[in-house]
């Protein structure tokens, strides 16, 4: 059973054998299905997000109806209207319009985990220990958070945060993995030290290459030897003034989900590289070698490939800033739009480790632009809102699309850009529908 997908993945992927891997009892012939027990009482009460107490009365084979009735039935602490792909690890994503806040709040911020969370209690969360070291760390030692907030200056910044597959399901051939759509991107407000002044602390090493993290999550087999991910960044990324070690979200403790009590923050680049329930840091003297630095693991072709091309390992190059990028977060996708008055549209843009330049709109599918207005962002590495008056010419079925063009002038892509084997960094346009009536 620790082979185990989640429950929403493997029900969509195979019902029946979803159905047997869930109920059937491992002693026991598939004509004899038992009761909910041992591990899948556990997954099932999970999904629920609630015990089962007459789980010993439930009949075999019985999905339950608030699993049976809907594609999205359980929620996650804390959270509003996520779309949850995946239960086991958890990954949820945020709907274009819930994201319309200029700070995301916590409950409208995309969860993905690579591994089972630690159980982290809220009691102490001054006593979490990171421990700093690697080759190239000169002297190594294990801090507290409550060292971290008596010896560096606080910083709070607003950073961008987005999955490096953010996207994916639009890529054909299709890629593995969470198939988001849209919504694994926010940008709460972020409170910490910066990364660059504890690595002063500690003193690095001339040969210092890449600064790497170590989460207190567990592998998702249970396996404690292994590592469900350990990424880094080089050492300028991790040097930079908006590099944080965080334990506020938005002026509160950070959620468990979101890594608490303390995370790293290296926004612009693909989330991954942020790691969460800081417990080690590495000063390594080359790049990184951890869990899901190599192979295609948020790797792209380092040359285009045609799609569905298989590359070797040794073609793909690790990916660095993500691209720019815009989602329209008012008004929702499908509305009906009286003609006579304009509609107000608005939603955020960014651009990976640069800024955006300018934001436009079309609603003739791309024929003809026009720019929007765009504010500054808070700062370095926050996302910059945009918002245009559009005004229809007809009645009937239109789109509104965005388009955002970074400083140095590369603008999205209108359909999906270069397709990779693992189906990262789709920045296409993003577009929602109106119907214009009279
Ligand atoms: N320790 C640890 N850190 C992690 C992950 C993880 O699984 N474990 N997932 C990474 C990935 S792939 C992403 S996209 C972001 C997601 O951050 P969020 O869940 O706070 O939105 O965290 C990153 N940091
Ligand atoms: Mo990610």
């Amino acid at each position: 059973m620790s082979s185990w997908k989640g429950i929403h993945e493997l029900y969509r992927a195979n019902p029946l054998e979803a159905d047997r891997l869930l109920w059937e009892r491992e002693s026991e012939p598939l004509s004899r299905r038992g009761f909910l027990r041992g591990s899948g009482l556990v997954a099932m009460s999970t999904a629920l997000g609630a015990t089962i107490p007459f789980a010993h009365l439930m009949p075999g084979g019985l999905i339950p109806a608030a699993l049976a009735e809907t594609v999205d039935p359980f929620e996650l602490p804390g959270k509003d209207g996520l779309v949850i792909l995946n239960d086991r690890p958890i990954n949820a994503e945020t709907p274009a319009h819930l994201l319309d806040d200029d700070i995301t709040p916590a409950s409208r911020l995309f969860v993905r985990n690579n591994g089972i969370p630690p159980a982290v209690t809220d009691a102490n969360p001054d006593d979490w220990n990171v421990t700093i070291d690697g080759e190239s760390c000169a002297r190594p030692m294990t801090l507290s958070l409550a060292d971290l907030k008596k010896k560096f200056r606080h910083r709070t910044l607003q950073l961008q945060l987005e999955c490096g597959g953010n996207g994916r399901s639009e890529f054909y051939p299709p890629a593995r993995g969470n198939q988001w759509t849209t919504g694994a991107i926010g940008c709460p407000e972020w409170t910490g030290v910066r990364l660059r002044d504890v690595l002063e602390h500690v003193g690095i090493k001339d040969d210092a290459t890449y600064v790497a993290y170590e989460g207190a999550d567990a592998h998702l087999s249970g396996d404690p030897s292994k590592r469900p991910i350990s990424r880094g960044v080089p050492l300028a990324k991790a040097r930079e003034n908006e590099s944080l070690l965080a334990w506020a979200m938005n002026g509160e403790r950070l959620p468990p989900l979101h890594g608490a009590p303390l995370r790293m923050l290296c926004a612009g680049w693909p989330a991954s590289v942020s790691g969460k329930w800081l417990a080690r840091l590495m000063v390594r003297d080359r790049v990184h070698d951890g869990e899901k630095m190599s192979g295609q693991s948020y790797r792209v072709p380092c040359t285009p490939v045609a799609p569905g091309t298989e590359v070797a390992d040794a073609d793909m190059c690790i990916i660095e800033s993500m691209p720019v990028k815009s989602l329209i977060t008012f008004p929702r996708s499908g509305i009906v739009h009286a003609r006579d008055a304009a509609l107000e549209v608005r939603g955020h843009a960014w651009a990976g480790d640069t800024r955006v330049a300018g934001v436009h709109t079309s609603i003739d599918f791309g024929a003809t632009w026009q720019r929007a207005r765009l504010s500054k962002p808070a700062n370095r590495l926050a996302w910059q809102h945009f918002d245009a008056d559009v005004k229809f010419p007809a009645e009937g079925y239109f789109e509104v699309w965005a388009r955002a063009t970074d400083a140095a002038g590369r603008a999205q892509p209108m359909v999906l850009p270069g397709w990779n084997p693992r189906g990262y960094l789709n920045n296409a346009c993003h577009r929602i529908a109106v119907q214009v009536a009279a």
